[in-house]
């Protein structure tokens, strides 16, 4: 086999996934095989490490992706026990290669053991499509299972309410996604349908809530998307922790929130913030 493929479980972007996994498990965002990851690769990594690679095995599928047409992506296989993803990349994560038409994706690396593609490969896969087109530094896609934003999705809060209640929660919430967060109605988890109810959120959002299931964040990188989880998550867990203390109940202002706005220089989304 050429060495180039072997590194691949050496480089940098699985070391990233690796470490993004584990940490998901370690929050408790991830039981059992919750959760998935997926990022392309730039050209200079897809030439670097698979230039020479032949195909393994190809997977058919049921939408059309062309746009993503000769990409090369990792993602991690269904299935997955994050906290286990460590112990063997080469078996919990593949990489693929899109074919031109569009049709199917072919199996350049990893998936030991008759392994597949995770469950949410749709979802994935119209979710880069959309970002791409939104914005062209865009690589990760990141799902997991983040409690406390699950528990926010059980309270009737319409989308702008509930990006509203988190930046009113955390002084830095509108700062790190003045885009918001995006919320589809609830759907059944791997279908098609789900997949382009997300890639649409993605057009506006990087940040998209699945009710009564999870979250999913798009980003540049690892970090870019991790971050906005990290960040969302834990002001989730401070406005469900918050409700019903005594007194009269702090948040941030109007008033304050175009201050912050002012200040780092972010757009909010509009329809949120009334003008003072
Ligand atoms: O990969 O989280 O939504 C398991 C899931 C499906
Ligand atoms: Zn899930």
């Amino acid at each position: 086999m050429d060495n180039k493929i072997i590194n691949f479980a050496e480089s940098k972007i699985v070391e990233e996934i690796l470490e993004t996994a584990q940490v998901m498990s370690d929050r408790g965002w991830a039981e059992r095989n919750a959760g998935n990851i997926s990022c392309i690769l730039s050209e200079e990594e897809a030439a670097e490490y698979f230039e020479s690679a032949g195909v393994k095995r190809s997977f058919d599928l049921d939408l059309n992706i062309s746009g993503l047409s000769g990409k090369t992506l990792v993602i991690t296989a269904t299935g997955t026990y994050f906290r286990k993803l460590k112990k063997d990349p080469a078996v919990g994560l593949g990489v693929v290669r899109v074919a031109e038409d569009g049709n199917s994706i072919d199996l350049l690396w990893g998936f030991e053991g008759d392994n597949k593609p995770s469950s949410e490969m749709r979802m994935h896969f119209t979710g880069h499509i959309a970002r791409l087109k939104a914005d062209s530094s865009h690589r990760v896609i990141l799902h997991t299972h983040a409690t406390h934003l699950i528990i926010m999705s059980t309270a009737e809060l319409d989308e702008n309410a509930f990006t509203s209640a988190l930046w009113r929660m955390h002084s830095e919430c509108l700062v790190v996604f003045p885009d918001g967060i995006g919320l589809i109605p609830w759907m059944v988890p791997g279908t098609v349908d789900i997949g382009n109810a997300t890639a649409e959120k993605f057009s506006e959002f990087r940040l998209v809530v699945w009710p009564l299931h999870g979250v999913i964040a798009a980003g540049g990188s690892i970090d870019e998307a991790m971050g906005l989880i990290e960040a969302a998550e834990k002001t989730a867990e401070i406005y469900i922790k918050s409700q019903g203390l005594p007194g009269v109940a702090r948040i941030v202002t109007d008033a304050q929130l175009l201050k912050i706005a002012e200040f780092f220089e972010v757009e909010p989304r509009k329809g949120i913030i009334e003008e003072v």
